[in-house]
């Protein structure tokens, strides 16, 4: 049987990105299924993701996090049968073009990471800070709990069903952009097998960035608890 191939695209304020993006993501890979979870963006892109064709919306009330988003995107695949379930940004730092190679890596792999940290992959019009806080947090996370993906806060990644369905997502502590290491954790921890492709993340050319302190202190928080907590 061939796989059903989705990929959950994360949104908050992109109403510059998304269009342009799902067009994009269609030109890469026809067929690929697309659904957009938008936190009631004040800037109306959930109205705009409503709007495209081929496109399933999860609307949600308000900001409720990165993670919690993803959650909600996976849920709605694993319930929709689909047996390949990607995520990625939706301001271009995630070029779609990459999408079928990505994918691609679950014929071999159980999860499939878009990674900056392999040879071949980089970053490109990031200043100094953003690059050095997301080699640190890389390092950092990957030190504290002995990965062996080698870009482990990478957003560009795909994963078999199987995998979906063996962590649990309602038990997972994270919320916001945390997620991302907690659940590639929990595949590591799991047995789940990881192959990275490389990409050029390219920083976004419109809209802002949603990174914040708060976010980097709730990962680092994260991190420990993780290491150190008692937590399953
Ligand atoms: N639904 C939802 N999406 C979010 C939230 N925070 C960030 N995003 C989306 O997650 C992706 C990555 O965020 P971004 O601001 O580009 O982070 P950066 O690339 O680390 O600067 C983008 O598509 C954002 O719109 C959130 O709380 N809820
Ligand atoms: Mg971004």
């Amino acid at each position: 049987m061939s796989p059903k191939s989705v990929v959950v695209i994360p949104t908050y304020n992109e109403a510059e990105n998304i269009q342009p993006l799902i067009q994009a993501i269609h030109k890469a890979w026809a067929g690929l299924h697309v659904v957009v979870v938008d936190d009631d963006s004040p800037d109306g892109t959930g109205d705009i993701a409503a709007a495209i064709e081929g496109v399933h919306l999860i609307r949600r009330a308000g900001k409720l996090g990165l993670g919690t988003a993803y959650v909600a995107g996976f849920k709605y695949a694993l319930d929709h049968g689909y047996t390949r379930i990607g995520g990625m940004d939706a301001d271009f730092s995630h070029d779609p073009a990459v999408l079928p190679a990505l994918f691609a890596l679950l014929d071999s792999h159980d999860v499939g990471i878009g990674s900056r940290y392999i040879p071949g992959g980089g970053t490109r019009n990031w200043g100094l800070h953003r690059r050095f806080l997301s080699r640190s947090a890389n390092t950092f996370a990957r030190f504290m709990l002995g990965f062996s993906a080698r870009d482990v806060t990478s957003g560009y990644r795909c994963y078999r069903r199987e995998v979906l369905e063996a962590v649990e997502l309602e038990a997972l502590a994270s919320h916001g952009y945390s997620f991302l290491v907690e659940f590639l954790y929990r595949c590591e921890q799991n047995g789940f097998s990881v192959g990275e492709t490389p990409i050029i993340f390219e920083d976004r050319a419109q809209g802002t960035s949603k990174m914040s302190l708060g976010e980097i202190w709730g990962g680092v928080r994260n991190l420990f608890k993780l290491r150190f907590g008692k937590t399953a």
